[in-house]
């Protein structure tokens, strides 16, 4: 059986049912015009904060506010703008899409002071159905938690669901602590981040449990850069006019069109949009029976709902709706992120026809342009060596269609290398990731003449909504650097593996690495798919044990059942029971794809379908968000590092990490380090250090595919 096989016999592909939409369907967008507006740049036009340096002798110190604000996000939607929340330095808010971004440096601690000016009701529909845990009301909208996402960092700053605070303050999350403030107003809004990790793009972003996923797609969401050395040496090689980060953001969104949906901005139920306008966010809030699976004769889901993925229909980089960028024919490096809550994109180079801005050759067949490309980095920061993704356009491996295919969460550091294009030609950033992904449901995929897709006739060329053409390169006819690829071995070194020839893959070259035995008893996870009490389809994480009917998934709220030890390496073997790809993100920790290996069926123990094959070209460095196929059992070892390892930071009597904080003079007059030490989390059954592992399909993550991840 492969891959294909099992994604038609399984037990439920999430969306399949497409044929038809009702009048506030999915394609909702106004048509937009294509690359017409120029790419905005992280640190030009898209704030890069500034840090305080004498707060906190020896850290960067940042005070973090999170609001609602307008902004005008392409040059054809209304001008008055849409509503968006953001980030900004809380002193002197200049609120910005994607503003707030940071740039670390390693070995420096970035602290942070958040708080939240957040409208006391939520401008995407909110539905306080699904899981929330206790004492969380719809009142409480406007809360927020800060997670930095890829950061090793000590549990009480992870920003995980119940670490939310309200806009005051008053009320908190329960896993809230406070342990950094000793001040008399002590709030337990603030963050150490002890950045002790090699350079890496990451990102940081709202983690509210049950705004999760409207939070983010509201905008609370941008990019956090830790340089090293290393980094510096290709940064060096590859300099960007005016010093700015090349950082491409991929998001899809759909824009509020009041002809399609006239209902949108009064959604009954606990939450009305308050005047929602033309051309601000739109999100589904309707389960719609005609597009999402519902469970036999289940009784009608509540308005406004949770839907299981939200596609967009409209492609936005770096918060600009599809953006133009001028390069020489030379070669750039370029960091990226998929941003979108759950769209896979699967991305090539091609040219455009004449207009500049349709897929010469059209879209079932697009003309590749010749760009050469090479991965030098990911998630977990570089790779060994760079891995050519690209040669003249093509993939290296001719067998191989998705040598780029980036989920929501994943990031990669490429060198990409426009010389071999003609002068003066467009070339774009083009995506054929079927939505879901992999099986897709035609209502999802836009672009003129989209097959299957009932809003395709309102899809002309050169404007949106389109989710293939993302954005345009204008190649100039100067010519640029050279792509000389950087020497990367050592830079960031991986644990050695070998192959194995029992299981296929690979597997870790020794039990003992560093001093530190293998843990021999690996943990064994299953990803399922399910229906709630209002018979809507949910996401589970269960472990291989049933936990009845032959089911293995648990919810958020169940007890937790991993537990890691601080210096220990694991493996994990992750059984993908549905018939999507879930890209699993880890915190705390960094991990190595091993081996992936389908199995036949699973009943607690799988039944394998041939060995298995190792990771995927790029793979081949630490990740911390994986793609993990249905039907294949996906093999990871686990590094798990102290956030605060105890060379560098102190211990109390109990054995608890502590961070000694040096104080800036008060009226000249020096002050005494304050020593902080960091609790247990107090949440009731995690006696440890809390954590949380899930799918960063932000739909899938919080309903309800997301469980406690302990370490002690
Ligand atoms: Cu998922």
């Amino acid at each position: 059986m492969n891959r294909r096989q099992f994604v038609r016999t399984a037990a439920g592909a999430a969306a399949l049912l497409a044929t038809q939409r009702r009048a506030y369907g999915y394609a909702v967008s106004p048509s937009v015009p294509k690359f017409n507006d120029p790419l905005p740049m992280f640190g030009a036009d898209i704030p890069i904060l500034s840090p305080n340096t004498t707060r906190y002798p020896g850290a960067d110190y940042y005070e973090i506010v999170a609001g609602a604000f307008r902004q005008q996000l392409s040059s054809g939607l209304p001008a008055t703008g849409s509503r968006l929340y953001g980030y900004a330095d809380a002193n002197a808010p200049n609120f910005r899409a994607l503003g707030g971004a940071i740039i670390a440096r390693k070995g420096t601690p970035v602290r942070i002071k958040y708080s939240s000016q957040l409208p006391a009701q939520h401008i995407i529909p909110f539905d306080p159905t699904i899981p929330m845990g206790p004492g969380i009301v719809g009142a409480e909208q406007n809360r927020i938690a800060i997670h930095l996402h890829g950061g090793l960092v000590p549990w009480a700053s992870d920003g995980g669901p119940f670490h939310w605070v309200s806009p005051t303050g008053a009320v908190v999350g329960s896993s809230n602590v406070n342990w950094l403030h000793n001040d008399a107003n002590a709030l337990t809004n603030d963050l150490f981040y002890p950045n002790d990790q090699s350079s890496r793009f990451m990102w940081y972003h709202d983690h509210a449990i049950g705004t999760t996923r409207t939070s983010a797609y509201a905008g609370l969401a941008t990019g956090y850069l830790i340089t090293d050395a290393a980094d510096d040496i290709v940064d060096a090689a590859y300099p960007l006019a005016g010093g700015k980060t090349f950082i491409l953001v991929f998001q899809d969104k759909v824009f509020y069109n009041p002809a399609r949906d006239p209902g949108f901005g009064n959604v009954a139920g606990p939450t009305t949009l308050n005047g929602a306008a033309a051309g601000d966010l739109w999100y589904p809030y309707i389960y719609e029976k005609a597009i999402w699976k519902m469970q036999g004769n289940a009784k009608a889901a509540p308005i406004p709902s949770a839907i299981p993925e939200m596609f967009g229909d409209t492609m936005l980089v770096n918060s600009r709706v599809f953006p133009t960028v001028s390069v020489d024919k030379g070669a750039y490096r370029i960091r990226t992120l998929n941003a979108c809550n759950a769209r896979f994109l699967n991305l090539k180079f091609v040219y455009a026809d004449a207009s500049g801005k349709e897929p010469l050759g059209g879209y079932l067949a697009p003309t590749v342009a010749p760009v050469n490309a090479w991965m030098i980095g990911t998630e977990g920061g570089l790779l060994p060596n760079p891995v050519q993704i690209f040669n003249q356009g093509r993939p290296l491996n001719p067998a191989n269609l998705i040598p780029w295919l980036q989920a929501p969460a994943e990031r990669s550091d490429m060198i990409v290398d426009f010389s071999q294009c003609a002068s003066n030609s467009k070339v774009l950033l083009y995506n054929d990731a079927p939505a879901p992904y992999p099986v897709g449901a035609p209502v999802f995929d836009f672009y003129p003449g989209a097959a299957g897709n009932p809003g395709a006739a309102g899809i002309q060329p050169g404007t949106g909504p389109n989710t293939r053409t993302i954005m345009q390169f204008a190649v100039g006819a100067a010519a640029g650097l050279p792509a000389a690829l950087p020497g990367l071995a050592g830079a960031n070194p991986v644990l050695p593996t070998v192959p194995d020839p029992l299981n296929g893959g690979l597997k870790l070259a020794a039990n003992v690495i560093n001093g530190i035995a293998v843990n021999p008893v690996a943990k064994e996870i299953t990803l399922n798919e399910s229906f709630d009490a209002f018979g809507r389809l949910e996401q589970l994480v269960g472990t291989n044990i049933s936990i009845g009917k032959g089911q293995f998934g648990r919810r958020y709220m169940d007890p937790a059942t991993e537990t890691v030890q601080y210096g220990s390496i694991e493996i994990w073997n992750v059984y993908n029971l549905t018939a999507d790809v879930h890209p699993m993100h880890f915190h705390l920790f960094n991990c190595m794809v091993l081996r992936r290996r389908l199995f036949r069926s699973f009943n607690g123990t799988p039944a394998w379908a041939g060995l298995g094959r190792g990771p995927d070209p790029g793979e081949d460095g630490w990740k911390e968000t994986i793609k993990m196929w249905p039907g294949e059992c996906t093999t990871i070892a686990v590094f798990v590092e102290h956030p605060m390892p105890a060379g560098k930071y102190t211990r109390d009597a109990g054995g608890r990490p502590q961070v000694v904080v040096p104080q800036a003079p008060i009226g000249g007059v020096s002050q005494p380090p304050q020593t902080s030490t960091l609790p247990a989390s107090p949440r009731p059954g995690i006696n440890g250090d809390e954590y949380v592992y899930h799918c960063h399909i932000l739909e899938h993550e919080e309903h309800d595919m997301m469980r406690p991840l302990v370490a002690r």
